[in-house]
């Protein structure tokens, strides 16, 4: 039985975990690294205003209104307001800019990989299973090769679930009826837990599923014995 906190540190630091959680990571550094450089800057910002525009015997700041007197065409600072805005409407549209590519990097499976294992996953309440090229079939717990490009074709027998893994960034609707794939390679052995994330009944929250990653030889040799 897994501790929660090996569970949170698969979500939190899976970095080097995958060819696809590592491009997910290097957008996250960089929309971490904006935020943290805007937030400073308005922070300062804000507080700068604060002290500049204070109430002080005397003085009519061009916020206050005052009776008889008309407010100055700098009432609302609008030079600040366009700045916002475009500064805004730059960082937003970059961000989103700059995400592309690894967007489509994780949502497109390679087409025609030389080291490639396609596995058919089926969705049902509430169990995974994971189909094997053999035709082998297991539940919850499954085993697959490191630094192989897996193809998960995903499925559901019943209602709508999600095939989700959080390690490794990929997550993908799985509908009956429908085949959806996920893919990724995965760098470092070790134990990975698939959850389903979308709301499928009364057991949805057991829905989970072990993927152990090991060795193209250790691999081989355990499907072998399954065949
Ligand atoms: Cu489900």
């Amino acid at each position: 039985m897994e501790s929660e906190s090996v569970i949170f540190g698969q979500i939190l630091i899976s970095a080097a975990t995958s060819v696809t959680s590592k491009v997910w990571w290097s957008v996250f550094d960089l929309y971490l690294t904006v935020a943290i450089i805007a937030s400073a800057f308005f922070i300062i910002w804000i507080i700068y205003l604060v002290v500049s525009t204070r109430e002080r015997p005397g003085r009519h700041t061009p916020n206050q209104i005052h009776p008889g007197i008309i407010p100055s065409a700098n009432r609302g600072r609008p030079r600040n307001v366009a700045f916002l805005v475009v500064f805004l409407v730059i960082v937003f549209f970059g961000l989103w800019i700059y995400q592309l590519p690894t967007t489509n990097y994780i949502k497109q499976a390679p087409q025609n990989a030389k080291n490639e294992l396609v596995i058919d996953v089926y969705a049902s309440q509430w169990i995974w299973t994971f189909k094997y090229p053999n035709g082998y079939n297991v539940t919850r717990y499954a085993t697959f090769p490191t630094n192989t490009t897996i193809l998960f074709r995903v499925t559901s027998l019943d209602v709508m679930h999600e095939f989700s893994v959080p390690a490794f960034k990929i997550k993908i609707d799985a509908f009956p009826g429908v085949w959806n794939v996920a893919w990724t390679e995965v760098l470092q052995s070790g134990n990975y837990t698939a959850f389903c994330t979308e709301l499928c009944g009364l057991g949805h929250a057991t829905m989970w599923a072990k993927l152990n990653f090991v060795s193209p030889a250790q691999y081989q040799a355990w499907i072998a014995s399954h065949n």
